[in-house]
């Protein structure tokens, strides 16, 4: 699994003014992104509003990526669902549609046990013959999986790897020390992304290389090359975006990023965020003090 590393936007997916998916807007953000340097591409995921979005707009979204990608670099569908029947769906889909990998939150809202939670992700594995990436976000599905519980999932076939949203730091080095060396983990938090690559991620999925794609892949580039101190001052630069960044939601404030950058990307879907005249003002600000313009 070689092909998965280095700086992976969770793609922001471009809706048009009927607030369907945007297919031009979609292959032109996403061969820019490629352009800046991104690794693959992760959809529909947090960032990319899968919640919001209809089981047919997710497989709709993948094609058009896949099709634009070709197979330049690896494209992740993110198929996670709160039931276990539309994940199965999204794998199979994705399997055909010719993703390279699929991925899936724990199941959220209803608290299940961890039997039922590997039953899911077992569920899922089974669905195709395509290699499931799992999902830990405790901060978004309140589900706070354990070291012991991810060490059990790496061992069924087909289960490749762990994108590791949080910032406990130890706990993804505890991940990574009992699943084994072949398992991969993904950093999720962008803010700590050095530090997850200090601990052994093998790359990075996550929101703000939509906007910060080419900074982040030189600071994948200066870790590999032992220059620590350079890619550290990276982090800091990226951090102080970061800072404005979550003052807003996140998405709305990346949306209007790419927008004041040439991207139609449209609003995020309702009840995200909907910035006001005088946020864009602010955030039109902040892209101008870091050069975004
Ligand atoms: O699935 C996804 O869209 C992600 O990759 C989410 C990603 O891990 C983001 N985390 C959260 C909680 O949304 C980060 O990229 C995050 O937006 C960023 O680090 C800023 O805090």
């Amino acid at each position: 699994y070689e092909q998965f590393k280095g700086i992976i936007p969770a793609l922001i997916t471009p809706y048009g003014a009927d607030g369907g998916i945007s297919d031009s807007v979609t292959r032109q953000l996403v061969r820019h992104l490629i352009s800046q340097g991104a690794a693959g591409f992760y959809l529909s995921g947090s960032t990319g509003e899968g919640f919001l979005q209809s089981t047919e707009e997710r497989q709709q979204l993948l094609e058009i990526v896949i099709d634009e990608v070709k197979n330049e670099v690896p494209v992740i569908a993110h198929v996670g669902a709160m039931d276990t029947a539309t994940a199965v769906q999204l794998t199979r889909h994705a399997h055909t549609a010719g993703a390279a990998a699929v991925s899936a939150v724990t199941p959220f809202y209803y608290k299940h046990g961890p039997e039922q939670v590997m039953r899911h992700y077992i569920d899922i594995v089974e669905a195709a013959d395509i290699p499931l990436i799992a999902y830990h976000i405790p901060g978004l599905t309140g589900s706070n999986a354990s070291v012991d519980f991810y060490k059990e999932l790496s061992q069924v076939d087909g289960i490749i790897g762990l994108k590791f949203t949080s910032t406990n730091v130890f706990e993804m080095q505890q991940i990574m020390d009992s699943c084994g060396e072949d398992f991969l983990v993904f950093n999720g938090p962008d803010e700590i992304c050095l530090a997850g690559l200090t601990m052994g991620a093998c790359g990075a999925i996550g929101s703000t290389y939509n906007i910060m794609t080419a900074p982040f892949t030189e600071l994948y580039r200066l870790f590999h090359a032992g220059k620590l101190e350079e890619a550290r001052t990276i982090q800091y630069e990226v951090n102080r975006v970061i800072r404005e960044l979550l003052r807003y939601d996140f998405i709305a404030f990346e949306r209007e990023i790419l927008r004041l950058q040439g991207f139609e990307v449209g609003s995020p879907r309702k009840p995200i965020q909907q910035l006001t005249d005088a946020q864009r003002a602010d955030i039109y600000e902040v892209a101008k003090r870091f050069s975004f313009l």
